[in-house]
């Protein structure tokens, strides 16, 4: 079929390659435990019995009909991938949150075998997939294409909107790739917003890759709002000696986010930000969650009046940035990392691991409107000379990649003090700090804090001496979001004393930690901990009764809980811009 639209994007993005989807189907499949002979793609191989808890390889295996050069998307397999045509090996992959492309040209058409070993085995050589608050699944985890390319196609079409004398404009990159013997002239023309040109020509050589670069007007482009998400399709056409070989199209919004003042500004407006964190886990399809499942909980946030979500700890499958897209739902996406000491930020594989991470996400998910900020490393070593060196390198290169959005990081190290006077300080070791030194980096100053659960202090006493402390410390002058708070709560436990984890202590918590951000000028808004339970690795069991995190609003399989009328009257309460 030409130019199909499924489960992979919620639009079309072709009209001249032939698209085949491999996934929404079962693929053969084996494993050395269990009896399970297919799988279907996605999803997640912890759901099958006697793959409960399996941490090793398994074999993903199924077969297509197509010929020419051939591309396959894999949107996300969980976390070593190794993937073959015919017993040939063909692509390597590592993360399971970025998405990946493997090109093979030149193949006969007929029947071929495409197979994938995946694994999700900690080990040294893995950086990012550490044991940790989340579970770091295994399987082919989201969507996967097969596109039939011609001579030469389009690897990406980037976009990026600005406001120049009243008029919206559009900085467009597009990056060519000629996948014959040959070289080739190409010519790129783009339209957008009713408007075309002509983008530019190069000279490939053969297998070459160029970016070209322009800029487009586009007068009658409507503003992207929250709540009017307006869209437009950019459509990115490749000819050469005037046959076209190929088109792409992707979407995107008019909207631009700055920080002025100690404000995040959306096409101007301050913002407010009543978010949560959720993370991609439910209880019957662990990390795959289906589209029509992450539709429910986007209309669930919504329901719960929340005007944004961050993507904790890792980037997202497309799917749900389409849908926040299409929803008018602010998203914070972040590189893949969470809670690294200096001792994990040291393992030879950290750097190059999350620079390849945040690489893939912007370079993939950049045209999205939705995404405001973008962040990572939550909750590294940032109180020490290391992380600082990483911090710098993770930070700039996200400014590199994209100089359009402001960036942030979630720090859990304020200095002692913020304790109270009582409070020792402790003993630095070695190139550690009493606090922070990285706050001067980030656009935005975001902090988790869990007043009244990890952390014996009221609410509004923690904000108070944290924003102080934070002004101290480097982030004078900049926007301050509480990027996580909340507390846990078994969905089910009552007690009319609010003892630990009942719902009542919950909503209780949650109730004063949203009562002092929004009563403090100095915070621009909040991500709640957490949207929903989700299962974590062994390692955290100890921590985390029935083996999850059990901070949600709503548990794994979206049954609301207390807290769920109190935070739905208090965002509801907070309109999405300060005047
Ligand atoms: C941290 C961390 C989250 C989660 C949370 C908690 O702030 O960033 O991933 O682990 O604590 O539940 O304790």
């Amino acid at each position: 079929m030409k130019g199909m639209s499924g489960i992979i994007r919620t639009f079309q993005t072709t009209t001249l390659r032939h698209q085949v989807e491999l996934s929404g189907k079962y693929w053969n499949f084996s494993s050395p435990v269990g009896d399970i002979k297919s799988m279907f793609v996605p999803s997640c191989w912890e759901n099958s019995p006697g793959l409960e808890r399996y941490r090793g390889t398994c074999v993903h295996e199924t077969t297509f009909k197509m010929g020419g050069n051939l591309r396959f998307v894999f949107k996300g397999v969980s976390f070593w991938a190794k993937v073959y045509v015919d017993n040939t090996l063909i692509g390597e992959h590592y993360n399971a949150y970025t998405p990946f492309e493997c090109i093979v040209k030149n193949v006969l058409d007929e029947t071929h075998t495409l197979r994938v070993e995946v694994s999700n085995a900690f080990s040294d050589e893995s950086a990012l997939h550490v044991g940790n608050d989340y579970r770091s699944w295994g399987g082919i985890t989201r969507g996967v294409m097969l596109e039939q390319l011609r001579d030469a196609y389009i690897r990406y079409v980037h976009v990026t909107p600005f406001q120049k004398n009243g008029l919206w404009h559009a900085a467009l990159a597009a990056q060519v790739e000629n996948l014959s013997g040959k070289p080739m002239d190409a010519e790129v023309s783009i339209s957008l917003a009713g408007e075309s040109i002509r983008l530019g020509a190069v000279t490939l050589a053969a297998g070459e890759q160029k970016e070209i670069k322009g800029e487009i007007v586009c007068p009658d482009a409507q503003t992207y709002q929250l709540d009017a998400p307006k869209l437009y399709e950019v459509r990115a056409v490749l000819e050469s000696g005037g046959t076209v070989l190929d088109d792409l199209i992707d979407r995107m919004g008019f909207r631009e986010v700055t920080v002025s003042d100690g404000k995040i500004l959306f096409n101007g407006k301050p913002l407010r930000i009543k978010g949560f964190n959720r993370h991609e886990t439910h209880g019957l399809f662990g990390c795959a969650i289906p589209v029509d499942v992450m539709a429910q909980d986007i209309a669930i946030l919504k329901d719960l009046n929340a005007n944004a979500v961050r993507t904790c700890h890792y980037p997202n499958d497309e799917l749900f940035l389409d849908l926040c897209d299409e929803q008018g739902l602010l998203v914070w996406e972040e590189g893949h990392a969470r809670g690294f000491t200096l001792e994990r930020m040291q393992n030879p594989h950290f750097r190059t691991q999350s620079l390849d991470c945040i690489r893939e996400m912007i370079g993939a998910h950049q045209n999205h409107p939705s995404i405001f900020i973008w962040g990572c490393l939550n909750e590294c070593a940032s109180d020490t000379d290391y992380g600082r060196e990483c911090y710098k390198e993770q930070l700039d290169e996200l400014k590199r990649l994209d100089p359009s959005r402001p960036t942030t990081t979630a720090s859990c190290h304020p200095g002692h003090e913020i304790y109270g006077e009582e409070t020792p300080a402790p003993t630095p070791a070695a190139g550690m700090h009493d606090g922070d030194i990285c706050l001067d980096l980030p656009d935005v100053v975001s902090f988790n804090i869990y007043p009244g659960w990890y952390v014996n202090l009221p609410a509004d006493l923690h904000m108070k001496r944290l924003t102080r402390w934070v002004n101290q410390n480097g982030g004078t002058g900049k926007p301050f979001i509480i990027s996580e708070i909340g507390a846990g709560a078994i969905y089910g436990f009552h007690s009319r004393t609010h003892d630990k984890w009942s719902e009542e202590r919950q909503d209780e918590l949650i109730g004063e930690a949203l009562t002092a951000v929004f009563a403090n000028g100095a915070i621009q808004g909040v991500f709640l901990w957490q949207f929903c339970d989700g299962r974590v690795d062994e390692e955290w069991a100890m921590t985390r009764p029935k083996t999850q995190n059990n901070k949600g609003v709503v548990d794994e399989f979206r049954r609301p809980k207390l807290s769920y009328e109190t935070v739905r009257r208090l965002f509801g309460e907070i309109e999405s811009f300060s005047s």
